[in-house]
């Protein structure tokens, strides 16, 4: 194992394992290189260099892991915690934010396994009355084509001040859901893609109503104790994160104001939508059992890979997103917002190559767009095209602009 600290907070690659056994690059006007095997080499250096300009652009810290093949790679800068001046590390823990998501759709496609869930039924089959509509789906809320409004929007208008309202606050699904219906709904149901935290909310009053248990004991049982994650938990409405992690720190919309230490906080708010804590080997785990098909059945995971075209670069499936990258690659997996961390969690397509990043920042687009860039290195190796790769991180994440400021 070789680790290395390079600067003043800065630790520089840890290589686990060699990266030697990854095969050679993909035959030349080959288009989309989707089996692990033909990708390139991850480009260590390009990573390491996201993660430095990470953290020039005011993350105290980012890191990043990637599993490729029973090969692993690590590599983390600044800080964990600005106060005790901890180094990050690529083993701790955060608040992965909108990559539950994955997680709480996973769990309604094995109830679809299961014979207990219809994608294609009406939400008020399962929830009667929940919802002023009865032509919207379990579909529709996993593929976020509902029309149900983001009551987010309205919370962290302001940032901080919305933070600090909601920090302490916990909230019955049903209170949430009832933000939401205070809207006009934003178009009629299947018409159009429109992201809700909303529509993964009513995704875990499902949950708890098919499998008559809390959210938390689903995923434990179905997800986190199988495969054996054991930094991932599901606390709310606890406020801390168990075990060894990064603080969280909030980027004010105020220039030149400080950090907002934003680490305990019920994320209640969020709850089945982005409640979820874990860590890159973890998530990774998931994401690779997940394309490897060891979670679904090939019916499910084909469901699930239905994807809406968001932009020209994203597309939505069921609970998980598509990127297309520089390369001509596509990659699976989530992204997450959450005060403090910024997430990329993503995997090839058969699962063998996976990318967990994080900066311990948030409410700072520059940041986020340098963290994706992580997804460039790690499956596009050398071959990435930089010029289109700034293009494709440049565009607008599929987020209300009153939430995630670009
Ligand atoms: S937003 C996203 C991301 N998702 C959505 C969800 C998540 N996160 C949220 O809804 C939190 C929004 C507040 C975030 C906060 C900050 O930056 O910490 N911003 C503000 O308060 C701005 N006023 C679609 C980006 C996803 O990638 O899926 O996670």
């Amino acid at each position: 194992m070789i680790s290395a600290t390079v600067g003043r907070g800065a630790v520089l690659g840890a290589v686990a394992l060699s990266l030697l056994g990854v095969p050679a690059q993909a035959a030349p006007g080959q288009a989309r290189a989707e089996s692990a095997a033909a990708l390139p080499a991850p480009d260590t250096a390009a990573l390491r260099e996201v993660l430095r300009s990470a953290v020039a652009q005011g993350a105290p810290g980012a890191m990043a892991r990637i599993d490729d093949n029973g090969a692993m790679y690590t590599a983390a800068r600044g800080f964990a915690d600005r106060g005790a001046q901890r180094a990050i590390h690529a083993t701790d823990r955060f608040r992965i934010g909108s990559v539950t998501k994955t997680f709480s759709a996973v769990v309604l496609l094995q109830l679809m396994d299961e014979r207990k869930l219809s994608l294609d039924a009406s939400v008020n089959r399962y929830l009667p009355g929940l919802l002023p509509d009865d032509r919207i789906t379990v579909r529709h809320l996993l593929s976020h084509r509902s029309g149900l409004y983001d009551y987010t929007n309205d919370l962290f208008a302001k940032t901080v001040s919305g933070f600090e309202a909601v920090r302490d606050k916990v909230y019955t699904y049903r209170q949430l859901v009832d933000l939401s219906l205070k809207k006009p709904r934003t178009d009629p149901p299947g018409t159009a893609y429109s992201y809700s935290n909303t529509n993964f909310v009513v995704a875990g009053m499902l949950i708890e109503k098919l499998t008559g248990r809390s959210v938390r004991s689903a995923y434990e049982n179905r997800i986190f104790k199988p495969l054996k994650l054991n930094d991932t938990a599901y606390v709310h409405p606890d406020v801390k994160i168990p075990g060894r992690y990064a603080r969280g720190y909030l980027t004010p919309d105020r220039a030149g104001a400080p950090l907002v230490d934003s680490t305990e906080q019920t994320a209640s708010w969020a709850q089945s939508a982005g409640a979820i804590i874990s860590s890159p080997r973890d998530l990774n785990t998931f994401l690779s059992a997940l394309a490897g098909g060891r979670l679904l059945s090939s019916a499910a995971l084909s469901e699930m890979k239905r994807f809406t075209k968001v932009n020209s670069t994203t597309a939505y499936g069921l609970g998980l997103r598509r990127r297309d990258l520089s390369c001509g690659v596509s990659v699976y997996g989530h992204t997450g917002v959450v005060q403090g961390y910024y997430t990329y969690a993503f995997t090839n397509k058969d699962g063998r190559r996976s990318v967990t990043a994080l900066a311990n920042t948030s409410n700072n687009t520059t940041v986020l767009n340098t963290m994706a860039g992580t997804l460039e290195s790690a499956f596009c190796g050398k071959r990435s095209n930089p010029k289109r790769a700034k293009a494709v991180f440049e565009r607008t994440e599929d987020v209300a602009p009153t939430v995630v400021r670009h």
